[in-house]
């Protein structure tokens, strides 16, 4: 065992250094933090800097350890976490409520000076959110690395939007459980809360259900391209929900009806409505496939699905598509959305639709993922349903960045970094203003997507720039300002072996 005498001195020597003189107000953050305030001073991590937190937090002890591993990866440095009585003095100390209304379940205050890095909010998911500033801080910066400064003063930040969030399309493509939690990963760093997950479509259909078997076995088995296909086992599914709450992620579990259902009717042929005969299918039209909307057994059928899926999914959502039914009727298409909002009601949860839901039903409890049809998002909004935005000129990242990118669709937008960032969501559509908004999710559909490479290539950088638009305050967004950031995020990116599209609009670092 060291002898504490040992560790004293070494401490010791530690606090006789002379502070370095950094400025908190050139840490290139994203999202930019609502207030910030510079001393010019900083903290020095090395390896005897313990993490402490208050004795008999579980869930904000495993934020600390977060908090280590993502130091040890960043820096090398082995922090060690400690649970004490009363906090130190020195150190990094991490503590839940701290009683300011302000900053909600997501903010955190940071005070930085050259003993103490102090960490506090209302919930652990607002420390949480804080550790991925204090991560950024030592990732992002290449001047302070040498060091590993943290430089001194304070911010007090707190998210503008309620739901940031990212859809992954596995229908298309089936990505693995490993492939997904990376997404989660990469999505924390930048605070998002959100990973819809896009699980069935004609392509295929992606998480078991135990009671309609062949939705899986046979619906699972193929996808775009005419690859193998796959699917979650309830248990998989389980472990990305778990592994996501551990990074205070939701996940929406996404079962695109009555449209987008081919998988889905060619394994149970009594479910389906457009009178023709359902073989799989491995290419990229919509539109052609629909459910059988007046036979009761599709109720049967929804209700199954919706209780199963309810029961493994810890979030408040479960969101039924409703998204280009061409060959459903406009009756039949109202009449099915407004049994399927009854059976998500029916199971505790929160129904979101792509915009098409607005046609029916819809009141304040429900949400409306506004993707293409301003009348659509104003119809929800004037029933009283709060939107989503996810405008497919701004939010596709299916979308090509160039002509020239080797993957990705252009049929809503050629969309690059700038354009992916420089807008706001309070000003997008005449009439929906702030108070009606819900928040930003940007969809990654997969039909061009096979690797994790390609989802890196296409969501790196501008999931990042989603991600301060529904963080930051509109008057901290700024494009000029923003690529500079962005631009000292290019080797901490590298770092972290992201695959992402280095624009030439950017002067990486
Ligand atoms: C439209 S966006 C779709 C998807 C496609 C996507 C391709 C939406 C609700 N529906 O089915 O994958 O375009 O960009």
């Amino acid at each position: 065992m060291a002898s504490i005498a040992a560790i004293v001195l070494m401490q010791l020597s530690v606090s006789c250094q002379k502070p370095i003189p950094t400025d908190l107000s050139k840490i290139n953050l994203i999202p930019a933090p609502v207030h910030l305030n510079a001393t010019g001073s900083s903290f020095q991590l090395n390896e005897s800097t313990n993490i402490y937190v208050t004795e008999g937090n579980e869930a904000l002890r495993r934020v600390a350890q977060v908090l280590a591993g993502e130091v040890e990866s960043v820096t090398g440095l082995k922090l060690h976490v400690s649970e004490v009585p009363e906090l130190p003095v020195k150190g990094i100390s991490l503590t839940v409520g701290s009683a300011n209304k302000e900053l909600g379940s997501e903010g955190y205050k940071l005070s930085v000076n050259e003993r103490l890095v102090a960490l506090t909010a209302n919930e652990v998911e607002g420390v949480f959110r804080g550790v991925q500033s204090l991560v950024q801080m030592l990732g992002v910066n290449g001047k302070m690395q040498e060091h590993w400064l943290i430089p001194s003063g304070d911010i007090t930040d707190y998210p503008q939007y309620a739901y940031r969030g990212m859809m992954l399309d596995v229908a298309r493509h089936f990505f693995s459980v490993d492939d997904v939690k990376r997404v989660i990963d990469l999505a924390a760093i930048y605070k998002l809360n959100v990973l819809h997950l896009h699980l069935t479509d004609d392509q295929g259909w992606r998480i078991e259900i135990k009671s309609w078997p062949k939705l899986t076995t046979i619906g699972g088995s193929t996808e775009v391209g005419g690859g193998e296909g796959g699917f979650y086992t309830q248990e998989d599914y389980k472990e990305i929900v778990r592994y996501a709450s551990q990074r205070y992620i939701t996940i929406v579990p996404e079962i695109d009806m009555p449209g987008h259902t081919n998988a889905a009717v060619v394994a149970y042929p009594e479910l389906n409505g457009n009178g023709m005969k359902a073989e799989l299918y491995t290419g990229t039209e919509v539109g052609f496939s629909t459910l059988a909307t007046q036979k009761e057994v599709t109720y049967q059928f929804v209700d199954d699905v919706i209780r199963e899926l309810a029961a493994i999914t810890d979030g408040p959502y479960i969101h039924i598509g409703g998204d280009e039914s061409h060959v459903t009727k406009e009756k039949d298409y109202v009449y099915f959305i407004n049994r399927a909002k009854d059976i998500v009601k029916k199971y505790n949860k929160t129904m979101i639709g792509w915009d098409e839901i607005a046609h029916a039903n819809v009141d304040d409890t429900d949400i409306v993922q506004y993707w293409a049809k301003d009348a659509n998002a104003k119809l929800g909004v004037k029933k009283g349903a709060k939107v989503l935005m996810s405008p497919s000129k701004r939010t596709y990242l299916d979308m090509k960045y160039d002509s020239t990118s080797h993957i990705g669709l252009d049929w809503a937008a050629l969309i690059e970094v700038e354009q992916s960032y420089n807008w706001t969501l309070e000003t997008l559509v005449d009439g929906i203003g702030k108070e009606n908004i819900l928040g930003i999710e940007s969809p990654l559909w997969t039909e061009t997507v096979e690797t994790m490479d390609d989802i890196e290539y296409l969501v790196f950088p501008r999931l990042i720039g989603h991600a301060e638009i529904g963080w930051s305050p509109v008057n901290h967004l700024n494009w000029e300002n923003y690529k500079q950031r962005l631009a000292e995020h290019g080797n901490f990116l590298h770092n972290l072996e992201v695959n992402f599209y280095q624009s030439s609009q950017v002067t990486w670092e």
